[in-house]
């Protein structure tokens, strides 16, 4: 079995692992735990600042990974200085926090820098496009056409309310699109996230304003790397 590209968690690693963390917090405050994973790193971005334009500028992406992506992390470092969670893998720590309003500012934050890596890799410059064939088969299959396809990742990211997410998800042997709210993501549904569009509006309103749709429909058509997509797909 193939597993996931994106660094990232994929269904079976979500499932698998629920039993560890459910052990790394049991005997958290104990001595001897694994080394920490902590401080948590910013990944480099995939491409130069100004490798999006005119769809995204590089002073959107300076202050959306410079300075939003980099809060976050910030904040869950900051979040993490003595305490047990500090040992896990990022992953991990987002798997141990959901859901538990106890930990919702760690997992908000621990969220939102495993999002925007995945978001950051979702796009590249002279992106869109034909996806490529194991991917444009599964798109057509669940539904009806590689069109069909991005039509319903447009409408999932303008239909979302305020700040989320809409995301292409492997649920299984067919692909479907959801959205999520402010940090969350997809996996507590289960599914395999494929690629990610931040809708949170400093994605886009230095470019675009108030008009999400013109910023989703030119990053469905111009900046999504349908081959990370692809990629992250398990058999
Ligand atoms: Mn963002």
């Amino acid at each position: 079995m193939k597993e996931a590209r994106s660094k990232g968690i994929s269904r079976r690693d979500f499932l698998a692992s629920s039993a560890s963390v459910a052990a790394v917090l049991a005997v958290s405050g104990q001595a001897g735990l694994a080394h920490a994973a902590t401080p948590h790193k910013l990944p480099d971005l995939p491409f130069a600042n100004d490798a999006l334009e005119p769809i995204i500028s590089a002073q959107t992406i300076s202050f959306h990974y410079g300075r939003h992506h980099r809060g976050y992390l910030d904040n869950l470092n900051r979040q993490l200085q003595g305490s047990p969670l500090a040992t896990l893998s990022l992953v991990d720590l987002i798997k141990a926090t959901a859901g538990r309003p106890e930990y919702e500012a760690i997992f908000n934050n621990a969220a939102q820098v495993w999002n925007h890596t995945f978001y950051w890799q979702s796009l590249k410059p002279n992106g869109g496009g034909e996806p490529p064939e194991r991917l444009a088969a599964m798109m057509h299959e669940s539904f009806g056409s590689v069109q069909a396809c991005r039509q319903a990742l447009i409408q999932a990211a303008n239909r979302q309310f305020a700040s989320g997410w809409a995301w292409l998800v492997q649920d299984g042997a067919r692909l479907r699109v959801v959205s999520t709210s402010n940090a969350e993501l997809p996996l507590s549904q289960d599914f395999n996230p494929l690629l990610t569009i931040d809708v949170w509006e400093h994605a886009y309103y230095l470019d675009h304003q108030n008009r999400r749709a013109a910023y989703t429909e030119a990053v469905v058509e111009r900046l999504l790397n349908w081959q990370f997509a692809n990629d992250n797909v398990v058999t």
